[in-house]
């Protein structure tokens, strides 16, 4: 016998009541040592099944007697996070099954579970050449007042309108006083082809806006160019980049071959800015995408100081799996007053994940983890090293074997 639609609705509802009210834990039981890193979570804090139940379904049995998903999500991901009034924010890519992205805020009173979406999605103003598509939004709380939305806006390439999948990435920037109410200001201009993983500063620098950026030549490959570059610009309402420099370039042979960039706005620390980004390296079996970490001077946000070697976080179990396999990404964390630092991660472009730790775990991490020597031979040298100098710790404190 068939539900009425009344019955299946009150059925969803249980469900979904039941997926987000439920709560997480950390990965590992907190006695197991992990990597001392971060802590991994057990559940995805935000999945497709998480997007409130009145933006897919049609409530009314007249109009949907089979109580039938209208409008259904496909994935969310990718998400900038912030603090707001006392609860951990995470504005999510949320993409429908029509493939095209959106941006909507969900909230946590501790930041690892019960996550819940406000009401309705952002609505983002469009600018005189409209978007096609939106995705991976980084906030930053700038110190001029404003909270900055930056993130990628898509359009078609119309120098190639045979080409289907031919498309233009360029850095899409709005703002908010109030994380409801957006004013949509001119995309960056730059001097790059096209731009993705472009991330605001959150102070000024010689009083001037300074920006995270990630030139590229094409879509999907950045050519010749690519890194993760920096740029001034005077004026967010105009926002020109005259020139980018490179801080952190890809390099031959490491988890950044191919290309990476920014993840979140830096967290500022007495010891210099810490930096999350991703970066790819090719496969027999696809692109690869894993996070890394490292630290720029406090005067001196553009230069490195520290950069430990090799990934941060890898994908790993269930994360290799989704519609765009392989995948880890970052563009939102947050740094509490305690100093535990919240990382939202996705993975596999299909759901958001939290990994936590801390402000001085991860300086420890940047300043005492090896850089990469990039060739195996130095690596063995690298291990050889550290295998000594724990024997002679052994020798001269025997109680610690
Ligand atoms: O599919 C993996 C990621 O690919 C892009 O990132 P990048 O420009 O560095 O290659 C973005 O589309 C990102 O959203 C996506 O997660």
């Amino acid at each position: 016998m068939s539900l009425t639609a009344e019955q299946r609705l009150a059925d969803l509802r249980a469900e979904f009541e039941a997926l987000v009210s439920a709560p997480n834990a950390p990965h590992h039981s907190m006695t197991a040592p992990g990597n001392g890193i971060y802590q991994r979570w057990q559940h995805p804090v935000i999945t497709a099944a998480h997007v409130p139940l009145e933006w897919r379904y049609d409530f009314n049995p007249q109009t949907n007697p089979f109580m039938m998903e209208r409008l259904g999500i496909n994935a969310t991901f990718n998400a900038g996070a912030m603090k707001w009034q006392g609860k951990s924010i995470v504005v999510v890519r949320v993409e429908g099954n029509d493939r095209k992205s959106f941006f909507a805020i969900a909230e946590s009173a501790n930041g690892v579970d019960g996550f819940r979406f406000w009401p309705k999605p952002v609505v983002l103003p469009q600018t005189e050449d409209p978007d096609t598509n939106v995705y991976d939004m980084r906030l930053t709380q700038h110190e001029d007042g404003w909270i900055y939305g930056l993130f990628c806006t898509e359009r078609k390439d119309r120098a190639l309108p045979d080409d289907l999948s031919a498309a233009t990435a360029q850095c899409g920037i709005a703002r908010t006083k109030d994380l409801i109410t957006w004013e949509r200001l001119p995309d960056l201009i730059t001097h790059s082809g096209q731009q993705r993983n472009v991330v605001l500063h959150p102070e000024f620098v010689d009083g001037q806006y300074a920006l995270y950026t990630r030139p590229q030549d094409g879509f999907i490959s950045v050519g010749a160019g690519g890194g993760i570059g920096w740029g001034l610009c005077d004026d967010m309402t105009k926002a020109v980049i005259q020139q980018e420099v490179i801080v952190d370039n890809k390099a031959y042979h490491t988890i950044k071959e191919v290309k990476n960039g920014q993840g979140p706005a830096p967290i500022k620390t007495f010891e210099g800015w810490l930096h999350l980004a991703h970066g790819v390296r090719n496969t027999a079996a696809g692109l690869r995408y894993v996070l890394y970490m490292f630290m720029t001077a406090l005067d001196q946000p553009w230069c490195i100081i520290h950069a430990p070697g090799g990934h941060f976080i890898a994908p790993q179990g269930q994360e290799r799996i989704g519609d765009v396999s392989n995948v880890v990404f970052s563009n939102g964390w947050i740094a509490d007053d305690d100093g535990r630092v919240l990382i939202y991660y996705a993975s596999s472009d299909t759901r958001l994940h939290v990994a936590t730790s801390t402000v001085a775990q991860l300086i420890d991490y940047c300043k005492n983890t090896p850089a990469d020597p990039l060739a195996s031979a130095a690596c063995v040298q690298q291990r050889i090293d550290l295998i000594d100098r724990n024997a002679a710790f052994l020798a001269k404190n025997p109680v610690s074997q």
